[in-house]
């Protein structure tokens, strides 16, 4: 009789420490990075910019709200649209949308992330140290390498 109490007080100690655990993962967005590289850029360019694949394979909606380097003195994010015949770009108000369960791809011509204020040539065959900042799932430490064109 105290055996099987026992085990039945463990089985519903175990079925309770579970839906918290569950609970937890699905109120936490996970970004799934791919694909990332960094156009190279020459010796006295201004910016430059790097591109990759966003997937959110959480249960909840995040943000790409910023980044940083070493190599550049301010990292942001930024859209490509046209204005009056021009090819303008601009920063993403509020960060760039990454949906629960979505991918979103940075690349030319498109979403991308500016490296503003290069310390030194962007040389291809390096690497670039970049950390993302998502509004949810926190920063994102990443190494990208540095090429002449996409993948
Ligand atoms: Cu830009």
């Amino acid at each position: 009789m105290f055996n099987i109490l026992t085990r039945r007080a463990l089985l519903i100690a175990a079925c309770l420490a579970a839906p918290p655990a569950l609970a937890h993962a699905a109120t936490r967005p996970a970004i799934k990075v791919e694909n990332a590289w960094v156009r190279a850029a020459p010796v006295g360019a201004a910016a430059g910019a790097a591109y990759m694949t966003l997937t959110n394979t959480g249960a909840v909606a995040d943000r790409l709200i910023g980044g940083a380097s070493t190599q550049a003195t301010r990292v942001e994010v930024h859209e490509m649209s046209m204005d009056g015949g021009v090819m303008r770009m601009r920063p993403v108000d509020g960060g760039l949308a990454i949906p629960a369960g979505g991918t979103v791809a940075l690349k030319p011509g498109g979403y991308h992330i500016m490296l503003i204020g290069l310390k030194g040539p962007l040389s291809a065959g390096g690497k670039l140290a970049l950390t993302l900042n998502f509004e949810k799932a926190g920063a994102t430490r990443l190494t990208l390498p540095i090429q002449a064109a996409p993948k």
